[in-house]
């Protein structure tokens, strides 16, 4: 299951892949997801600036779509995207994650449990689980913008300085990943089809909010165009059930 892209990327981005991958196939039983034949590897490059990704999509019974996208430009700009979209008949969170950067450090590291059932707060067994883990400091936190109003309050988003911060970034991604994929695999489905109309809501509020992001599409568009892109956004990157 090893990538090519990943070999070439930023160490944290190579270690997250492999720490994302792991996590899925040692507690999830992961199925094949049709994804369709040209979005496995794609490679654009309208501006002169090349941009490659590749893709991994897997599904589960509580997930109805694990997606691992890899993407490297031309000139050093590296990218993990990484979401969990549950089964909307089961009450869990979307597991998110986004890495961007290069040969520098990464600029932007950022991954969440985030919420999406009506009051938006997050189950109580997961929020019991992770107020016990030790707050981290990291010395470059980031400021979400205004369309981020998704995320919980165990949101992570800095920017990593130095070895320590970028293990520790990964760690506690990896403590978000064990936590929810242990939750998920025993997590029975909604009785209720009120309450699984609930969550479609909440993933598709989730789903609109992503697609506001206006530094992904600008990235996308410079290699794909603006028709692409927003395909792209809204098909694969945050589709969502109605
Ligand atoms: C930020 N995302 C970014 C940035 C870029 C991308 C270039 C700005 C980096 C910086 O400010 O240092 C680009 N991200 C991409 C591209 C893809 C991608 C091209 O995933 C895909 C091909 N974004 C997500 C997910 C989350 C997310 C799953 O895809 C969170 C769970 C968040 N990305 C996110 C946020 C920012 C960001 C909150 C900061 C946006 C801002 O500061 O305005």
């Amino acid at each position: 299951m090893q990538g090519s892209l990943r070999n070439y990327q930023h160490s944290l981005i190579r270690q997250l892949a492999d720490c994302v991958e792991e996590a899925w196939r040692q507690h999830l039983d992961l199925s094949p997801y049709p994804m369709p034949n040209d979005l496995g590897y794609i490679e654009g490059s309208l501006e002169g600036e090349r941009l490659t990704i590749e893709n991994r999509c897997y599904q589960t019974p509580q997930f109805r779509k694990l997606h691992l996208e890899l993407a490297q430009m031309g000139n050093g700009l590296d990218i993990l995207h990484c979401v969990m979209f549950p089964n909307p008949e089961y009450a869990l969170p979307i597991f998110g994650a986004d890495l961007v950067g290069g040969r520098s450090g990464i600029s932007a590291a950022i991954a969440d449990l985030s919420p999406v059932n009506a009051d938006r707060s997050l189950p109580a067994h997961y929020h019991q689980v992770l107020s016990a883990l030790p707050e981290l400091q990291f010395s470059q936190p980031r400021v979400l913008p205004e369309w981020a109003d998704i995320f919980s309050e165990f949101c992570l988003f800095v920017r990593p300085v130095g070895a320590a911060e970028e293990a520790a970034f990964l760690q506690r991604v990896r403590e978000f990943l064990m936590l929810h994929c242990q939750i998920a695999s025993t997590e029975v489905p909604l009785a209720s089809e009120l309450e699984v109309a609930s969550t479609i809501a909440g993933q598709q509020y989730y789903c609109t909010k992503q697609q506001q992001n206006d530094k992904t599409r600008r990235v996308l568009e410079k290699s794909f165009g603006a028709e692409w892109t927003d395909r792209y956004m809204t098909t694969m990157l945050f589709d969502y059930v109605t």
